[in-house]
């Protein structure tokens, strides 16, 4: 009789070629595709990759880990679903962004390869860190579905995963101490969670350059200069500009408030929830500022970091401000 193939049987073949590397914390990385992905979350990515099947309608968020996910989700479901929550009921209220748009690889297929999507009303939101080149084709080519991308100064992104790596302890035994050496020399090499983060950043930017209905690029620091903007930006994007009427009501004003750093931190459900059980809500609202790295990193570091940045990002067009 013909063996049926195990889908375990397939991911353990497969763990047994590729490269794998401890981070400074205890995780364990490992090299698929040319990208580094923590290796509890293998499945999930994989499962993305083979089953998910995007439809037009579908809006999706993506970013390299501490990027601003946490926001820019909180925006995109308010500006979405505008016409069905006003804002003093908004779930946001009561539920925590990472509850209300789900990552794929972690909340929705880490451990089923058919997970119930029946309930999620249209237009569906889902987020994923996965890196542009290793999205299932629906969402790349075979659907119309958009992606919204969200990028930030890197170094202020290393140091927000930093940070979020201490007080969280995913997929690890023991509570790490940081090894800020350790752990900036790893980032340099490429060798971070779901980096290295030029060639990700490089993989929207170049998407977004081919394809900029399909495909928006923002950066962290604009969002913070202008959010006005950007919330109309995001909506015009999705095709459902606000109207003369919403904006004289004082609408992105109020959907600016309601996401804002300030007011999502401090709201009750965001204070005692857990994302999948493990991970702190509270730890999704840590500072909230731009440029933190200059208090961990010294100017060599800077240095040595900003030359990697400015050699790997040279002739595509795509800056930060440091
Ligand atoms: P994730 O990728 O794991 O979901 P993500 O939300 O991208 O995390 O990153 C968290 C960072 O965004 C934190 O940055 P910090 O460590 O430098 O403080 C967090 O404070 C910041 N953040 C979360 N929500 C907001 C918000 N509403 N406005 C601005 N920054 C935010």
């Amino acid at each position: 009789m013909e063996k049926k193939e195990d889908p375990k049987d397939e991911i353990h073949e497969l763990l047994q070629t590729l490269e794998q590397q401890t981070n400074w914390s205890g995780s364990q990385l490992i090299k698929y595709d040319g990208f580094w992905f923590p290796l509890w979350l293998f499945r999930g990515i994989l499962s993305t990759q083979k089953y998910f099947k995007a439809i037009d309608s579908d809006v999706i968020l993506a970013s390299v880990p501490k990027s601003g996910t946490t926001w820019l989700k909180a925006l995109t479901f308010c500006i979405v679903n505008r016409n069905i929550y006003t804002i003093d009921q908004n779930p946001l209220l009561t539920c925590n962004p990472h509850t209300l748009v789900p990552f794929l690889e972690i909340n929705l297929y880490l451990h089923k390869e058919n997970p119930n999507l029946q309930h999620i009303s249209s237009p569906r939101i889902f987020a994923t860190h996965m890196p542009f080149s290793i999205l299932p084709d629906s969402i790349r080519n075979n659907s119309k579905c958009k992606i919204i991308f969200i990028s930030r100064n890197p170094m202020d992104q290393f140091i927000s995963f930093c940070h979020f790596s201490l007080e969280n302890n995913l997929g690890k035994q023991t509570v790490p101490t940081l090894e800020l050496d350790k752990a900036f020399n790893m980032f340099c090499e490429g060798i971070h969670s779901f980096g290295p983060i030029w060639d990700h950043m490089l993989g929207y930017w170049n998407a977004h350059l081919k394809d900029p209905e399909k495909v928006l690029f923002l950066k962290y620091e604009d969002l913070t200069e202008d959010i006005t903007f950007y919330i109309k930006k995001i909506a015009e994007f999705l095709g459902s500009p606000f109207s003369l009427e919403e904006e004289k009501q004082g609408l992105i004003e109020q959907i600016s408030k309601l996401c804002s750093f300030e007011n999502l931190k401090n709201l009750e459900v965001n204070k005692t929830d857990y994302h999948i059980g493990v991970a702190k809500i509270s730890s999704f609202f840590r500072k909230g500022e731009i440029g933190d790295w200059t208090n961990y990193l010294t100017p060599a570091m800077a240095e040595r970091f900003q030359k990697i940045i400015e050699s790997k990002m040279e002739g595509s067009g795509l800056t930060f401000k440091f």
